[in-house]
């Protein structure tokens, strides 16, 4: 496969310097070195601009509702667990309103791949505060600024169990592609967590800022545990890369029933649909 080979039709239309850009980019060319094969592939998406992949990529695609992008996909899984299903989406999206179920994919380790474009802000709502903006940043839901703290994903996902960390910057896109590759070949969830630049409403969080902040982890472990709390704990310069990788069953290794096959491929002829509906009902 080639990256052009899933275009779509469909023009983005995020503004024009938007980092969605660069992580659209980075997805379509991991997917064509993973060899994803488009019938094989789900995107799923909520409600965001970064939530609009789905439209762009020529796969199967589903765009669930703002924070409900995990559900889905663990709906997805447990139906069929021979498609490949990766999430994009917002920090509002995933950090914000999917909070809970961000943290129950984590700790489940679901086989997904999750991709969150943080951009510290709202952007489809035109610039509010978001769960990941740092405090004292002005917007228009905090115009005397964010008294609130920022969530760290990768300490949260750390906390919660996820198998594979990392954290990429949409203007590195062979980093980020790398970095995605990863994801997608590990076995697991696997959340990796970019910064994206919004040119229109976070004027703070600027490529430039980024591209003085960032470094590459190097020397480092993702084995080690401890060494990833401390290189997520860091503020000063912010590391980019995997910061910690595991083998854990999955959840979907431990479901007995879709062991064998996946459920889409179970003979359910036998089952008494009518006498389940009237024990629910
Ligand atoms: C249940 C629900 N609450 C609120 C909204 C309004 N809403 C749409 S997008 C959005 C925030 C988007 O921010 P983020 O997830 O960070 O994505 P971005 O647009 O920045 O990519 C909100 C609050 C909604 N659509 N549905």
């Amino acid at each position: 496969m080639k990256p052009e080979d899933y275009n779509t039709q469909n023009k983005p239309v995020w503004c024009p310097g938007c980092g969605n850009f660069g992580i659209l980019m980075a997805v379509k060319q991991a997917f064509a070195k993973a060899d994803l094969k488009k019938k094989e592939t789900v995107v799923v998406n909520g409600i965001g601009c970064s939530d609009k992949y789905h439209q762009y990529i020529d796969t199967y695609g589903f765009e669930s509702i703002h924070g409900r992008i995990l559900p889905v996909a663990m709906g997805l899984r447990l139906a069929n667990h021979k498609l490949k299903v990766v999430c994009i989406g917002g920090d509002g999206d995933g950090y914000g309103i999917g909070m809970c179920h961000f943290i129950h994919a984590m700790r489940r380790n679901l086989d997904v791949t999750y991709i969150v474009c943080n951009n510290q802000i709202y952007g489809l709502t035109t610039g509010q505060t978001s769960p990941t903006s740092e405090k004292g940043f002005e917007t228009k839901s905090t115009p005397n600024g964010n008294i609130e703290p920022p969530v760290n994903p990768i300490a949260l996902a750390l906390a919660s169990g996820a198998t594979f960390i990392a954290r990429g910057f949409a203007g590195e896109v062979p980093y980020l592609r790398d970095l995605i590759i990863e994801g997608l070949n590990h076995k697991g969830f696997s959340l990796i967590d970019v910064f994206q630049p919004c040119v229109t409403f976070n004027h703070k969080n600027t490529y430039e800022w980024f591209n003085d902040k960032l470094y590459k982890l190097e020397d480092h472990d993702p084995k080690d545990r401890d060494a990833a709390v401390a290189k997520a704990s860091e503020t000063d310069k912010l590391p980019i890369g995997i910061f910690y990788r595991e083998e854990k069953p999955t959840y979907e290794d431990e479901i007995e029933q879709i062991s064998r096959k996946p459920l889409v491929e179970q003979d359910i002829s036998g089952v008494k649909m009518d006498d389940l509906l009237d024990e629910l009902s």
